[in-house]
């Protein structure tokens, strides 16, 4: 059985791994899977990430996507992963947005997590996390979701048998994201609230009625996400970026990458991590405030609001990690308006060929809003125009198809004749 510990981050207490456990129950604060690093050999980890070194996947030994990574999970070499093939996205450059977006080098990547198989990178925390759920052997698996957490999870669940509970804020969640928590069997609830009030509830349930909490407080979670920053180094040679630039909501994927290209650098793997960039919507920016104003705390905000369903969070429950995380790598955090958001979901689409939930074009947006405030001298935490920059786009397009409709052109209806088709076809040619 691989070593590792379930620490916290604040007061150093110790959990056993057999215990289930969300939050220290000695201080409350967040908790972090610890491995002994002197224990683990970084040759593997990257031999290991070639694909397909070690067993099939008739036996459950899959390397593959994110277990590939299995020196770096907590989990023993014989473990079974309950898996969708998640992971192993692709990471474009983008020369053109790096033109819109004002990168004059053009070294400019967009890991695109929207094709994940459920269309997020959930997934990479899912694998992780219903793995650990079977291994405990628990009854049942519960979150609460803006959308993309539910689906992934549904789906999970269906693989591993277990029934699945989801939270969801009433009529806050985009169509795309029900139809899978509905149709892949979790029992869903439409709670009147929003989503800081559906975390709070099914926290407390979990408690009580002994089902498995996967939101990203759970530190499993995290293991499966951190991932990504193993292939974003990979695909660069083993080197990390200048920046990596993602979208901020309950705070746990900024946390859970930073994690990774620590222990990629503590592991003698690559020299240097990127510098940790979270972009919130003006209208749910917490930790936007927090960073600003020097706080290593946030001040929940009570009615968050953007078009950015995604991540309209208020109480984010990863943030002590994510403004460590943010500060450590000397990043930056930044909030952009739903229009900035709108404006780089088009520009992806329609420059690149990328299709995103508007959530993942703040990343986008706020690279933009950042680089146009070094325009001259560049200031501490703003873009230097010669980095290496990924940015991460969570969702996929399709998740959201009804604020589609809402910002584009609608197809214009003609008679089934070629003249009639014709005639439109050659205005304002
Ligand atoms: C597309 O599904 O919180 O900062 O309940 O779906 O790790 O929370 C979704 C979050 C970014 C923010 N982009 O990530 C949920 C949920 C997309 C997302 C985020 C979410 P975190």
């Amino acid at each position: 059985m691989k070593e590792y510990e379930v620490r916290c981050i604040k007061c150093g207490a110790r959990f056993a791994k057999e215990e289930v456990v969300y939050t220290c129950r000695h201080c409350g604060g967040l908790l972090e899977i610890k491995y002994d690093y002197s224990e683990i050999d970084a040759e593997r980890v990257v031999k290991g990430a070639v694909r397909g070194v070690e067993g099939k996947a008739s036996e459950g030994k899959a390397r593959r996507g994110v277990w590939r990574f299995r020196e770096l999970l907590p989990f023993a070499e014989e473990t079974a992963p309950v898996t969708i093939n998640e992971g192993e996205t692709p990471l474009y450059r983008c020369e053109r947005l790096a033109e819109f977006v004002g990168l004059e080098t053009g070294e400019l990547w967009v890991k695109h997590e929207g094709l994940n198989p459920s269309g997020s990178f959930k997934d990479r925390g899912m694998t992780v996390g219903v793995t650990k759920a079977v291994e405990l052997g628990v009854r049942g698996v519960a979150c609460a979701s803006t959308g993309n957490t539910s689906a992934s999870l549904a789906i999970f669940a269906a693989r591993a048998g277990l029934p699945c509970y989801v939270l969801l804020p009433r009529g806050k969640v985009a169509l795309g994201k029900v139809a899978q928590a509905v149709i892949h069997g979790a029992r869903v609830f439409s709670l009147r609230g929003n989503f800081d009030d559906a975390l709070r509830v099914v926290r407390a349930l979990c408690e009580e009625e002994r089902l498995y909490l996967l939101n990203s407080v759970n530190p499993y979670r995290l293991e499966g996400q951190k991932t990504l920053a193993f292939e974003v180094a990979e695909a660069f040679g083993w080197q990390a970026p200048d920046r990596v630039v993602l979208p901020v909501g309950n705070a746990g994927n900024i946390s859970a990458i930073f994690k990774g290209f620590v222990e990629l650098k503590r592991l003698g793997i690559t020299d240097s991590v990127p510098k940790m960039t979270g972009i919130q919507a003006e209208g749910a920016k917490p930790v936007v405030r927090a960073f600003k104003e020097g706080r290593a705390e946030i001040v929940p905000e009570e009615k968050p609001e953007t078009i950015a369903s995604a991540i309209r969070i208020g109480d984010p429950v990863n943030a002590a990690k994510a403004l460590q995380a943010i500060r450590d790598s000397d990043g930056v955090a930044e909030a952009v308006t739903d229009e900035e958001i709108t404006e780089a979901q088009v520009a992806l689409a329609r420059l690149e060929g990328i299709g995103v939930e508007p959530a993942s074009a703040a990343s986008v947006a706020g690279l933009k809003k950042l680089v146009a405030e070094g325009e001259g001298e560049i200031e501490e935490g703003e873009i230097e125009k010669g980095e290496r920059v990924v940015c991460v786009t969570t969702g996929h397009l399709l998740k959201d198809p009804e604020r589609v409709i809402k910002i584009c052109e609608v197809p214009t209806e003609v008679d089934a004749e070629v003249d009639a088709v014709r005639r439109q076809l050659l205005k304002g040619v």
